[in-house]
C-alpha cells in the first residue's frame, strides 16, 4: 500500500473560462479520486494552477491591446471560483506566473543543461519582420504541400490531417500580421527523446499494464513512429527566461515548464515537506488530463523527469476523451459551450446536479455527448425520483411518527441485515471501481444504494403498519437511516454538497453512526426538477450564442476559409431580402462583450439590429456608414433585446470584421440582388 499520493489534474490556460468539457474531462475525475482517498484517511496533495505562458495568451492580449499578465490575471480568477464554487478540493491552486514557479522551472531546466541533456541547434525559423518576432507553427498558414489546401497551419493540415513543419508549407504568411515572414537563424535547445526512448522510456511504457487502452494506445503509436528531438525553448518574450547566458529573447517551451507547475504548486503549498510527494519512491503520483494532453504526461514530462533524476514516475495517467455538447464539438471560437460560470447563474447552488451528470457521461473510454434534455432526465428521474424521494420519505416519517427521534433497531431481524449486507457489498464494490479510475460505473453503483433503500421502503409500507406495528415501523426507519447515512459516506467523492446536507440531517457525520435515541435535524428538499422552460432557455442560449459569433471574429483561432456550400436554386437567394441602410446610432449591449445595439434607418423604417461586431469596432466609428442588412431575418431577442435582421460582414486575413457596404454612396431602402 502506498503512503501517499501525489493527484494532479491539467493546469488550464488562463486565456478563457472554464467550461463542462474541461469538468468532466480532468477536474471531476481527479477531485472524486482526491476525495475519496482523503475519505479513506490516505495523505492526499492534490494539485493544480492555471497555465498562464504560451503564444495563444499572448496574442489574446495583443487582440485586446492589453498586457499578457492582464489577461492571466483576469482568467485565473475566474477559473479559480469556478472551481472553488463546483467543490474541486484542491489543496493548492497556484498559477505559473509566480516567482516560485519561475526559480522551480528555470533551475530544472539548468539541471538538465549543466549535466549536458540537450542538444543544441541551429535552424532556421520564420519571422515575422512587420512584428518583430519569431512565429509559433500555429501562426504560420500556407498551402498544404500534399492536398492543397490553402490554410493549412505550420503545424497540422486541418483539411488532410497531415502533421506538417512550417517550412513545408507553400506561400507562407503570418498569421498575426498577415505578412510574409522571412526566414531567420535561431538557436535553441532540444530534448533528445529518440535517445531517451531506447534508454528509458520504451521500458517505462511498456511496464505500464494497468493504463487506460486509450492513453496506451497513444503511447505506443508515438513510441512506434520512433519520437524525435524537441525543442525545449522559444524565440517569445512572455514565459519562464531560459537560464542560459547566450540565451536572449527566449523562454522556456510552455510545455516544458507547464508540468513543473505541478512541482511548484506543492512546494508553493508544502514548503517544508514537498519532496515526499515528488521524490519518495512510496508515493503514487497520478495525472489527470484530457486526451489531448497524453503526449506531454505520458512521454516527455516523465523524460523531463527521468532526465533530472531523484523524482518519481506518473504510477497512472487517466486521460479521459472529449464531451461534445449537443453532438457538436464544444468549441471556444465558436461559444458553443456551457461556461461554469454562466451555469451557476442560470442554476444557483445546483453544483451537484452538473457533477452528478457529467459523471454519469463521463467520456472515460470514447467521446459523450451532453445534452440538456438528457441532464433534466437524469436530475428528475434520478436524483429526485430516486434519491430525493427516498431521503425524504425516510426523514418525514421519522418526524411524523417519532418526532425525529431515531428508534431502537432489532439487529436480529435477518430481513433488514440481509439489505444491509447488500449495502455493504455496494460500498466494497464502489470502492474498488474508483481504485480502478471507474468512476462512471462507480457512481451507478453508489445509486444502487438508493434504489435498493428506495424499494425497502417501499415494500415495506410504513405508512400502513403504523397502524398495528409502530415497533417494527421503528425498525424499518432506523434501517433506512442507516442506509441514507452509509449513502451520504459513499457520496463524498461523487456529491459533497449533498453528502453534508445529509450529514446534517441525519445530525452525524461521516465517522459515526446512527444510533437509538439520537435526534434528527428537520429535512429541506434535496433536490428540485427542472422544469421544461428552463431546458428550453438553455437550448436558446446556445442559438443566441452561436448566432453572436456567426458574424463576428474567432478570437482565439487563426482565421480559415470556409469550403463553398451546397447549391442553392436562385428563388432561395431571392427569398432573402437584402438592403442597404445607414447606422444611426449604435452602443454596447450591456454584460455582453460582443454585442452591439445598432439603430438602423433603412429607408422604409427605422430599426433595431444587435450586432455581435463589438470586439471590433468602437460605436462611435460606426455611425453613419452604409451598410448591407438582411432585413426580413426572423426577429430574435438577444439580451433582452429584439433585433430586427443581421448586418452583413466579412472578415479580413487576422479575422477582423469588415463592413460589407456599398462602394459608393446608395440609397437607403435600396435591394442588394
Ligand atoms: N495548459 C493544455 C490544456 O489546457 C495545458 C495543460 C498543461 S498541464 C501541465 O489543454
Ligand atoms: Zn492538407
Amino acid at each position: 500500500m502506498p503512503k501517499r499520493y501525489t493527484v494532479t489534474a491539467a493546469l488550464p490556460y488562463a486565456n478563457g473560462p472554464v467550461h463542462i468539457g474541461h469538468l468532466a474531462g480532468a477536474y471531476l475525475p481527479a477531485d472524486i479520486y482526491a476525495r475519496w482517498l482523503r475519505s479513506k484517511g490516505k495523505d492526499v496533495a492534490f494539485v493544480c494552477g492555471t497555465d498562464e505562458h504560451g503564444v495563444p495568451i499572448t496574442i489574446k492580449a495583443r487582440r485586446e491591446g492589453i498586457a499578457p499578465q492582464e489577461v492571466v490575471d483576469r482568467y485565473f480568477e475566474i477559473i479559480k471560483k469556478s472551481f472553488e464554487d463546483f467543490g474541486i478540493s484542491f489543496d493548492v491552486f497556484s498559477r505559473t506566473s509566480k516567482p516560485i514557479h519561475h526559480t522551480t522551472s528555470s533551475d530544472f531546466f539548468k539541471t538538465l543543461y549543466d549535466k549536458g541533456v540537450f542538444t543544441e541547434s541551429e535552424t532556421e525559423q520564420y519571422f515575422d519582420e512587420q512584428e518583430q518576432q519569431f512565429l509559433a507553427d500555429r501562426y504560420i498558414t500556407g498551402t498544404c504541400p500534399k492536398c492543397n489546401f490553402d490554410k493549412a497551419y505550420g503545424d497540422q493540415c486541418e483539411k488532410c490531417g497531415s502533421t506538417l513543419s512550417p517550412d513545408e508549407l507553400i506561400n507562407p504568411v503570418s498569421a498575426i500580421s498577415g505578412q510574409i515572414p522571412i526566414l531567420r537563424k535561431t538557436k535553441n535547445w532540444y530534448l533528445p527523446l529518440d535517445s531517451i526512448q531506447s534508454e528509458f522510456l520504451n521500458d517505462f511504457i511498456q511496464s505500464k499494464t494497468n493504463w487506460k487502452s486509450n492513453v496506451m494506445g497513444q503511447c505506443k503509436s508515438w513510441l512506434k513512429e520512433g519520437l524525435q528531438p524537441r525543442a525545449m525553448t522559444r524565440d517569445l518574450d512572455w514565459g519562464v527566461k531560459v537560464p542560459v547566458e547566450s540565451a536572449i529573447n527566449k523562454v522556456l517551451y510552455v510545455w516544458f515548464d507547464a508540468p513543473i507547475g505541478y512541482i511548484s504548486a506543492t512546494k508553493e503549498r508544502y514548503p517544508d515537506t514537498w519532496e515526499k510527494y515528488w521524490k519518495d519512491p512510496e508515493t503514487e503520483l497520478v495525472h489527470f488530463i484530457g486526451k489531448d494532453n497524453i503526449v506531454f504526461h505520458c512521454i516527455i514530462f516523465p523524460a523531463m523527469l527521468h532526465a533530472h533524476g531523484g523524482y518519481i514516475m506518473p504510477t497512472n495517467v487517466p486521460a479521459n476523451e472529449f464531451l461534445n455538447l449537443e453532438g457538436n464539438k464544444i468549441s471556444t471560437s465558436r461559444n458553443h459551450a456551457i461556461w461554469l460560470n454562466e451555469y451557476l447563474v442560470d442554476f444557483p447552488g445546483r453544483m451537484d446536479e452538473l457533477r452528478y451528470v457529467l459523471n454519469s457521461i463521463a467520456p472515460e473510454t470514447k467521446d459523450a455527448d451532453f445534452t440538456w434534455k438528457d441532464f433534466q432526465a437524469r436530475v428528475n428521474n434520478e436524483l429526485c425520483s430516486i434519491l430525493g424521494n427516498f431521503v425524504n420519505r425516510v426523514l418525514v416519517l421519522s418526524h411524523k411518527y417519532f418526532g425525529g427521534r431515531v428508534q431502537n433497531y432489532d439487529l436480529n431481524n435477518p430481513l433488514d441485515l440481509e439489505l444491509l449486507a447488500e449495502v455493504q457489498a455496494i460500498q466494497n464494490n464502489i470502492d474498488k471501481l474508483v481504485s480502478e479510475f471507474k468512476f462512471r460505473e462507480a457512481q451507478f453503483e453508489l445509486m444502487a444504494i438508493a434504489r435498493a433503500g428506495n424499494k425497502y421502503i417501499t415494500d415495506q409500507e410504513p405508512w400502513h403498519l403504523i397502524k398495528t406495528d409502530e415497533k417494527r415501523v421503528g425498525e424499518i426507519l432506523h434501517t433506512c437511516l442507516v442506509l441514507t447515512h452509509a449513502f451520504a459516506v459513499s457520496a463524498i467523492p461523487f456529491l459533497p454538497f449533498t453528502s453534508q446536507k445529509l450529514f446534517h440531517f441525519l445530525n452525524v457525520n461521516a465517522d459515526s453512526t446512527i444510533k437509538g435515541g439520537a435526534l434528527l435535524n428537520q429535512p429541506e428538499l434535496l433536490f428540485q426538477k427542472i422544469e421544461d422552460a428552463q431546458i428550453e432557455a438553455q437550448l436558446e442560449k446556445l442559438k443566441i450564442q452561436a448566432s453572436a459569433n456567426q458574424i463576428q471574429s474567432p478570437t482565439d483561432t487563426v482565421k480559415t476559409i470556409d469550403p463553398i456550400k451546397e447549391n442553392i436554386s436562385f428563388d432561395d437567394f431571392a427569398k432573402m431580402d437584402i438592403r442597404v441602410a445607414t447606422i444611426m446610432a449604435a452602443e454596447k449591449v450591456e454584460k455582453a462583450d460582443k454585442l452591439l445595439k445598432l439603430t438602423l434607418a433603412t429607408g422604409l423604417d427605422t430599426r433595431t439590429v444587435v450586432s455581435g461586431i463589438a470586439l471590433d469596432f468602437k460605436p462611435e466609428e460606426i455611425i453613419g456608414k452604409q451598410v448591407c442588412l438582411l432585413a426580413n431575418l426572423e426577429p430574435r431577442k438577444l439580451r433582452g433585446i429584439e433585433s430586427q435582421g443581421m448586418i452583413l460582414m466579412s472578415e479580413d486575413e487576422n479575422g477582423k470584421l469588415v463592413f460589407i457596404s456599398p462602394a459608393s454612396l446608395a440609397l437607403n431602402g435600396a435591394t442588394v440582388r
